[in-house]
């Protein structure tokens, strides 16, 4: 890969590079497991075998990661599934968590 004016101004330590957050799903009793399989491949963009595991990953382990973005995208996400959830009358929670 070639280097840019970016990458040039991070090594002067001029800027840090993007914060990135994890977005998790955590686990209930009551949001139907085909619900979360939706969220996984509509909003995460995820194969829906890669869905069916994250989602049966949450449900045994009670938390799971969705995918990694820069903040803004991560919020939005959250943002997105805590939308549909509350549309659809699940009570699904999404979380952030900063990871550098
Ligand atoms: N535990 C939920 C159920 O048994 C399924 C679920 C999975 C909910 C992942 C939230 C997250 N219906």
């Amino acid at each position: 890969m070639t280097a840019t004016r970016s990458d040039a101004a991070v090594v002067r330590g001029k800027l840090s590079p993007p914060k990135r957050c994890g977005v998790f799903l955590l686990n209930d009793d009551y949001t139907p497991m085909d619900f979360v399989v939706d969220v996984l491949t509509d909003i995460f963009l995820m194969p829906q075998q890669q869905a069916v595991a994250v989602m049966l990953a949450v449900h045994h382990q009670g938390k799971g990661l969705c995918g990694i973005y820069s903040r803004d995208i991560a919020e939005t996400k959250r943002q997105q599934v805590m939308q549909l959830a509350a549309a659809a009358g699940h009570p699904l929670l999404c979380t952030l968590e900063e990871l550098s």
